[in-house]
């Protein structure tokens, strides 16, 4: 065999290599600027090596398939080489969703893994690309974890790689190499089969399949159709749903992955994934699911396109886990949600009397949680939901989890499940503006002065109207967050305004963009009578929104008079 060297390569560092929410996303042109890449994933190594032993340790690897995947992985795998790794484990082609990273990670008891992808962002060359690493728990690092990233990026003056190392992708099997004298191992494989495996385990794939085709104690065929928008859920959802459950192939829609997602947004909310949305209204298909590009977010609509927010279908699974075997097996533990979320959940969590917990945005905040017992069930009101069977948000979980309880009532569908909820528990109605791309000094003033207002005390018993309706601030901070496990502290996750009336507004600025600033406003509302709760969310939320606008001097600062996208 022929052994290969390492060769150490001079550098200079990069401004701005900070990991946001969910790792590094920039354009795929930053990313290919020469040493870019290289240097982010040289910084990521020696952070893993300066906590732990990275010899003979084994990773994981694999993306979405978007546009430079293949590019990233091949330079992952020779600087991994170099720093005497001893195994990768990468998909086919590179490809891996994000949910199964974290099952492979868990499963081979790696030491971590690393994910290619920006998510619901566009792909292609003149769109985004991103890399994040995730810990041995099979979660997102922590804010820790990605600061010590972030510092070596500001002092990088070299890396080491084998520059020779030729990894074929698409090979299934074990291919060995000589570095040094050190054997480096690569192992290709099929991108979806553990993830299968793992679902096969957590659900009753015999209940969820007499569903679907309309046997046992259910009246008809129960019609199904997701749309994977070009994403990484393709496969994923042939395999499971078609091939396993039984769905038609004609079910799967857009499920070849493409580099540039077909030029769109692969982001399953009713703006970008609207084929879906009126495919639904024709009335045929009784459940409908969208995924995301990387495969852990998710949308869930019902027959004639009902709409579930994701705050409500959170709310819906944890009031109904008791269907789902794992759940039956492994016991309930507490349940949690983002800070922005709607506080559906909440209520579920007070009459099931569960420890309850509410944190910053981003799933890495909900890792220590489940690892110390506490948690099983949580999600994010941007279309992230996802249990303790791994430690990412899960879409093709959420969509497997939805089937089972509907395959435990027979004759109901998306929406007399989701109406029954709200009748039991009441409505929450949740809304989002995200105003894209703004300039970021408009933005970051326009920050300072919600920070200023809500420091002062003289804001609680202010009033502000709209039309006839009159809110009165009862709270208002910007949020911080003590991780009740490790004692660590994230301040500065969210400016909020509690009213008396319990509806909030909430303020914060994205980090998972990769040009200028996103300023996301969010505002909800409790409605406890059943008339109400069959009105529009939009206008249900309008004077609150328009409060929210007055506050902000939104348009002061950033001379947007219209958000980009709603959800
Ligand atoms: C957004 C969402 C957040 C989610 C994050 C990663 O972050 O709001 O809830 O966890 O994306 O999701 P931000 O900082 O842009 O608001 V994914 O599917 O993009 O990995
Ligand atoms: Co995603």
């Amino acid at each position: 065999m022929e052994v290969l060297q390492i060769n150490t390569i001079a550098t200079e560092p990069y401004q701005g290599q900070k990991p946001g929410t969910s790792g590094l996303r920039k354009t795929v042109k930053e990313f290919q600027k020469p040493n870019y890449t290289e240097n982010f994933v040289q910084s990521i190594i020696s952070t893993v090596a300066a906590s732990a032993k990275l010899d003979g340790a084994l990773l994981i690897v694999g993306g979405d398939g978007r546009y430079y995947c293949q590019d990233a992985v091949r330079i992952i795998a020779k600087i991994c080489a170099a720093h005497k790794v001893g195994k990768l484990i990468i998909g086919q082609n590179g490809i891996f969703s994000t949910p199964a990273v974290s099952n492979l990670i868990r499963k081979t008891k790696a030491l971590g893994g690393i994910i290619l992808t920006a998510s619901h962002n566009p792909g292609g060359p003149n769109a985004d690309f991103g890399i994040k690493y995730n810990i041995s728990n099979g979660g997102p690092a922590p804010d820790g974890f990605t600061n010590k990233i972030y510092e070596y990026t500001k002092t990088i003056r070299a890396y080491n790689m084998v520059n020779n190392l030729n990894v074929e992708l698409e090979r299934l099997g074990t291919q060995k190499f000589l570095v040094e004298g050190l054997p480096f191992e690569v192992e290709i494989i099929d991108s979806v089969a553990d993830y299968a495996a793992l679902m096969r385990e957590l659900f009753d794939f015999n209940k969820i399949r007499e569903l679907l085709q309309g046997t046992g104690p259910h009246p008809a065929p129960f019609q199904v159709f997701f749309d994977s928008l070009h994403g990484v859920t393709g496969p994923y959802v042939r395999r499971i749903f078609c091939m396993e459950l039984s769905a038609p192939e004609s079910s799967a829609s857009n499920a070849e992955p493409l580099p540039d997602f077909g030029g769109e947004h692969p982001d399953p909310n009713l703006t970008y994934a609207h084929k879906l949305v009126e495919k639904m209204k024709e009335g045929i298909y009784d459940f409908g699911a969208a995924f995301d590009g990387d495969g852990d977010r998710n949308m869930i609509l019902g027959k004639n396109g009902f709409f579930v927010t994701p705050s409500d279908s959170l709310a819906v699974l944890a009031a109904n886990a008791h269907f789902i075997p794992y759940f039956q097996k492994n016991g309930l533990k507490g349940f949690a949600r983002s800070m922005p979320t709607a506080g559906a959940i909440d209520r579920v969590s007070e009459s099931m009397a569960k420890e309850f917990f509410e944190v910053p945005t981003g799933w890495k905040y909900f890792g220590n949680l489940m690892d110390a017992g506490r948690l099983s069930l949580c999600g994010e009101e941007s279309f992230g939901t996802g249990s303790d069977h791994i430690r990412e948000k899960d879409g093709v979980w959420t969509a497997i989890a939805w089937l089972s309880i509907l395959a435990n009532k027979p004759g109901e569908s998306v929406e007399s499940i989701v109406v029954d909820h709200w009748t039991k528990f009441g409505r929450n109605f949740f809304t989002r503006y995200d105003y894209e791309n703004c300039e970021d000094a408009g933005a970051k003033a326009m920050m300072d002065h919600l920070n200023a207002l809500v420091k002062d005390p003289a804001l609680t018993g202010k009033s502000y109207a709209d039309g006839d309706k009159t809110f009165t601030v009862a709270k208002a901070d910007n949020f911080s967050y003590k991780d009740p496990v490790d004692g660590s502290v994230s301040e500065n996750q969210g400016i909020r305004v509690v009213f008396k009336d319990g509806s909030r507004i909430v303020f914060r600025i994205s980090g998972t963009g990769s040009t200028g600033s996103t300023i996301r406003l969010y505002g909800d509302c409790y409605e406890p009578d059943q008339v109400k709760q069959k009105m529009d969310a939009g206008f249900i939320l309008k004077p609150l929104i328009n409060v929210a606008l007055a506050m902000s001097k939104l348009t002061h600062f950033t001379g947007r008079d219209a958000p980009t996208v709603i959800t």
